[in-house]
């Protein structure tokens, strides 16, 4: 059986499933959703997912949102990536630490600086989100400075999920060499077998709109 992501490359949220699925060895195959020319906002895509966002999951008759949910579905089918035991909390409080103040402060404004009809780019927004990002790189760097991993012992999905947007080159007022903990981190990551780019293990990337 295969997983059916619907996912695009831009997505840093697909690829921490992307990636989970691909580090663990489960079967899946990407469906390629043309968020930028807003297939996520119409149908059939909102029967899939009314909250209108990317990813979606669909296994074994299942269909899941939520990249969390997807990592902790994965992590338990194939016993790959979860807490060890007693660490249960502490990697829910960063997968939702995550979702909040990293990739969710992370992907509006890389979108907004990037991807956005450059008339219509907020600077002063842009300016202020890249500040308040620059406090989480400064959680995230302190908490790896003295661990290798951000739960436990070993690589977790919440590894996955806190970088999952800090492999992109698209400038969002985050530099690898002002974070040392978290550029030796992603190199860890980057290290481990079957690790792949966001871009070559999902189809989209922002040449193909140039
Ligand atoms: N918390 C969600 C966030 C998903 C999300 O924001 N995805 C983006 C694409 S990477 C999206 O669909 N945005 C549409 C919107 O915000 O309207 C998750 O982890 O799956």
């Amino acid at each position: 059986m295969t997983a059916d992501l619907y996912c695009f490359g831009e997505s840093g949220n697909a690829y921490k499933v992307a990636l989970t699925m691909t580090l663990a060895g489960y079967g899946w195959r990407p469906i390629f959703v043309d968020f930028f020319n807003g297939e996520a906002r119409r149908e059939p895509f909102l029967s899939l997912n009314p909250m209108g966002e990317v990813p979606v999951l669909v296994d074994e008759g299942k269909t899941l949102t939520q990249s969390g949910v997807m990592q902790l579905h994965i992590a338990r089918k194939t016993g790959r990536f979860g807490a060890a035991p007693g660490d249960e909390d502490e990697l829910l409080r960063w997968l939702f630490w995550d979702n909040h103040k990293l990739s969710g402060q992370i992907g509006a404004t890389r979108f907004l600086r990037n991807f956005l009809n450059p008339a219509k780019r907020p600077l002063e927004v842009i300016a202020w989100q890249e500040a308040r990002l620059k406090v989480a790189y400064g959680i995230l760097d302190r908490h790896l400075a003295s661990r290798d991993w951000v739960v436990g012992q070993a690589p977790t999905i919440a590894d996955f999920a806190c970088c999952s947007y800090l492999y992109y080159p698209e400038p969002f007022g985050f530099a690898r060499a002002d974070w040392p903990a978290i550029d030796r981190w992603l190199d860890r990551i980057a290290g481990l077998p079957g690790w792949e780019h966001p871009y070559d293990l999902m189809p989209g990337r922002p040449s193909d709109r140039a």
